[in-house]
């Protein structure tokens, strides 16, 4: 990684937009690289919660009254922010859920309750995080659809070719991540979605992982259905984004009900709201919402091409130096990847690594990620998983080496 670069980002004014970053753990500064789990929060992020809650807090859609009314502004505001940030064609496309999870179980439970049927096809990737496997075993067990398994290579790569061989008339959806948790690996979503639609399938992005590190155009990608969570790209946990296009949504039945997503109510007929409404039953997460939009007008200001620039070069170094470590062994190497490396080494488990690495001050994952088909792939239980954003530099880096060989020195 330049030091151009690290200037051309303007590496210090960001990393002092996160106060959480100053402390020491077990006597060492924090190095924090779990940003696959949730990333820290910025200030402009916490500050819009905080002055929500001061200045701003009612209910939305309700009062007719100035302080409801200025929260719902935000609120809807928000939701502009989020279109604009995903290139949605309207906000009646973006819809407010609790996270990635909530936002799969809907399209599970919402579209694909009513429009699949028994024998129908839902493709999966073997990369996928639990949260978009386990909803169409559900959906399996409800309806007695299939559920068909798009392997992934040696590199952790999936292969367009596989998939045209893999669809046919009976595949209803591809549901697929387009960042890998456990691995890195960022895969060719355009290309896959092309293919699925060749034969009228539609198709969910799993975007937990992407959005806080590279511009996601979902008009461009032409997909059916994207989740995000706002936890993962420095917004607060409890919000996150189903986006799905207008038509879809139009047809599908609610998911939950409640009160703000119908239009009226008697005991013999009950009539749904408009879009986006008819699927956000119940007073929503104004606050996070209001802190979601602060995130994205975070990385807005910094440039989601620039990130994705400056972590490129972040991991390739982190992938130089960890690979001179003896014994240790990076597992997943796409040729795509973002900046997630998962490695093991000889003859220590991950949990005991990670422990250890954590006296030295260093935050790293140590699990089967929930994505344990992934560790069944690479025949290994667990990894260590070094997680980066946009506030880690090559000092980061050198310590995570630095822990791993103290641990090596202890253990081995
Ligand atoms: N999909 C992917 C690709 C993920 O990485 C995660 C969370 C989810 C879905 C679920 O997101 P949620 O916000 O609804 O919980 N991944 C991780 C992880 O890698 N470590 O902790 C959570």
């Amino acid at each position: 990684m330049s030091e151009a670069l690290e200037e051309n980002l303007d590496f210090s004014l960001i990393r002092a937009q996160f106060p959480i970053l100053d402390q020491t753990e077990n006597g060492h500064p924090l190095v924090y690289l779990d940003n696959g789990a949730t990333s820290q929060k910025p200030l402009c992020v916490i500050e819009s919660i905080d002055t929500y809650y001061r200045l701003q807090n009612a209910n939305v859609h309700r009062g007719v009254y100035g302080l409801s009314e200025r929260a719902t502004e935000l609120y809807e505001g928000a939701r502009e922010t989020a279109r604009s940030f995903l290139n949605a064609r309207s906000t009646k496309e973006v819809v407010f859920v609790r996270g990635t999870t909530e936002a799969i179980n809907l399209v599970a439970q919402s579209w694909a309750r009513v429009n699949l049927k028994e024998d129908d096809e839902v493709i999966v990737t073997e990369m996928e995080h639990h949260s978009n496997i386990v909803p169409w075993q559900l959906l399996r067990e409800q309806l007695g659809i299939r559920l068909t398994v798009l392997r992934i290579n040696q590199k952790g790569e999936v292969c367009l070719n596989a998939l045209k061989g893999l669809v046919s008339k009976k595949t209803k959806l591809l549901a697929v991540t387009h960042m890998s948790n456990a691995l890195g690996s960022i895969n060719p979503i355009k290309e896959m979605v092309e293919i699925a639609h060749s034969v009228g399938a539609k198709v969910l992005v799993d975007g937990a992982q992407a959005t806080p590190h590279m511009a996601v155009n979902v008009q461009d990608l032409d997909c059916d259905f994207y989740a995000l969570s706002g936890h993962k790209m420095y917004g607060p946990t409890g919000i996150g984004i189903l986006y799905a296009k207008e038509a879809l949504l139009e047809a599908m039945p609610p998911y939950q009900g409640g009160g703000d997503m119908i239009y009226s109510v008697t005991f013999e007929k009950t009539e749904y709201n408009v879009l986006p409404y008819k699927f956000e039953a119940g007073t929503p997460h104004i606050a996070g919402a209001i802190g979601l939009a602060a995130a994205m007008d975070f990385l807005n200001e910094i440039g989601l091409d620039r990130i994705a620039a400056y972590e490129a070069e972040l991991l390739t170094y982190a992938t130089e130096q960890l690979k001179q470590i003896e014994g240790l062994k990076i597992i997943g190497e796409a040729e795509h990847k973002g900046g997630v490396i998962s490695f093991i080494v000889e003859g220590i488990h991950p949990h005991d690594m990670a422990t250890l690495m954590d006296q030295d001050g260093v935050a790293v994952r140590a699990s089967h990620h929930c994505a344990m088909p992934v560790m069944q792939h690479f025949n290994v239980p667990a990894t260590v998983r070094a997680s980066f954003g946009v506030y880690n530099n090559r000092d980061d880096i050198d310590r995570l080496v630095i822990a791993i060989e103290e641990a090596k020195a202890m253990l081995l």
